[in-house]
């Protein structure tokens, strides 16, 4: 068998939360070409279907269910509903995320709790509700969407950065506990993205001049430039096949080089 087929994803049943648009779009149409069947889940039906009419137009026939997943028992139904009409799931990615940018001194501890339930509790219920089929399979893999911020702190950003530090840990945790049963657990943490969620911090100002977080970005990646969700499909693939079945634990920052770079000088 050619190296190559180890990348292959045929036959492999994908869930990505969150996925009717932006990163976790571009992981689950980079899997769908590498074969696996696309299922994927959003808060609201209206976001569903625009997702599904989405991948259609890209020629993937994706099941789509709404869920909010920080409500366990709408998780719990979600993935009997999914193994009853699909089938069970070999790759998870915990994708679904929130970001809010207070001053920490400006959060309430509501806000903040917010954050904290979508991008680190969800992880732990999702890959929890999953984990179970996984280990009767005999394989599984799950990929948590990490961030910069799971490195570093930036202002306004401290209930992400927490959430994210703890999905690192979170990350790791699985892996120690559940590679005996043959399931891999790493985490990808993207640079800085074209999506909705970043798209404040590049918007132009009302003067026509680029926004300052626009600048400083590009002057932190030594691409200087922002990165494209699309390039995150390749590392996805890779981490969700038999080719990275020796990687656990692991995150695979795709982050065009910010993490190891001081910045341009102005
Ligand atoms: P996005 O454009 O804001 O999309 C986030 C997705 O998550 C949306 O589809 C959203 O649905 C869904 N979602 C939010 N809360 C949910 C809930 N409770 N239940 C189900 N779905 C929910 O974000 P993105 O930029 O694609 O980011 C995706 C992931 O990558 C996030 O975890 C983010 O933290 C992470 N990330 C992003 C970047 C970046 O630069 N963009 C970099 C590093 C990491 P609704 O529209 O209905 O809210
Ligand atoms: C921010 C951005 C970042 C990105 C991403 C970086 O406000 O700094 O939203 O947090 O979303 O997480 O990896």
């Amino acid at each position: 068998m050619s190296y190559v087929n180890n990348f292959s994803l045929e036959g492999k049943i994908a869930l990505v939360t969150g996925a009717s648009y932006g990163i976790g779009f571009a992981i689950a149409s980079a899997f769908a070409d590498a074969g696996a069947t696309i299922v994927f889940n959003d808060i609201k039906q209206e976001l569903v279907d625009k997702g599904l009419a989405a991948y259609k137009e890209k020629g993937i026939e994706a099941k789509g269910y709404v869920c909010d997943v920080t409500n366990e028992a709408q998780v719990q139904e979600l993935v009997a509903k999914i193994e009853k009409e699909v089938g069970v799931i070999d790759i998870l990615v915990n994708n679904a995320g929130i970001i809010k940018r207070i001053p920490m001194t400006e959060m309430s501890a509501e806000d903040f709790r917010q954050v904290i339930d979508v991008d680190l509790n969800a992880p732990f219920i999702v890959s929890k509700a999953v984990i179970p089929s996984m280990i009767k399979k005999g394989h599984g893999k799950i990929i948590n969407i990490c961030s910069m911020m799971s490195e570093l702190g930036r202002e306004t950003v401290s209930a992400y950065a927490a959430a994210k530090g703890g999905l690192k840990m979170l990350t790791r945790n699985i892996c120690s506990e559940y590679g005996q049963y043959n399931i891999q657990c790493n985490g990808i943490g993207p640079g800085y993205i074209e999506t909705p969620q970043t798209a404040p911090l590049r918007e132009t100002q009302p003067d026509g001049s680029m926004h300052p977080f626009d600048k400083f970005i590009r002057a932190k990646t030594p691409a200087n430039r922002w990165l494209k969700p699309e390039e995150l499909g390749g590392p996805a693939v890779f981490l969700a096949s038999d080719a990275s079945d020796a990687v656990n634990g692991h995150i695979l920052y795709v982050d065009g080089g910010i993490l190891a770079y001081i910045g341009k000088q102005p």
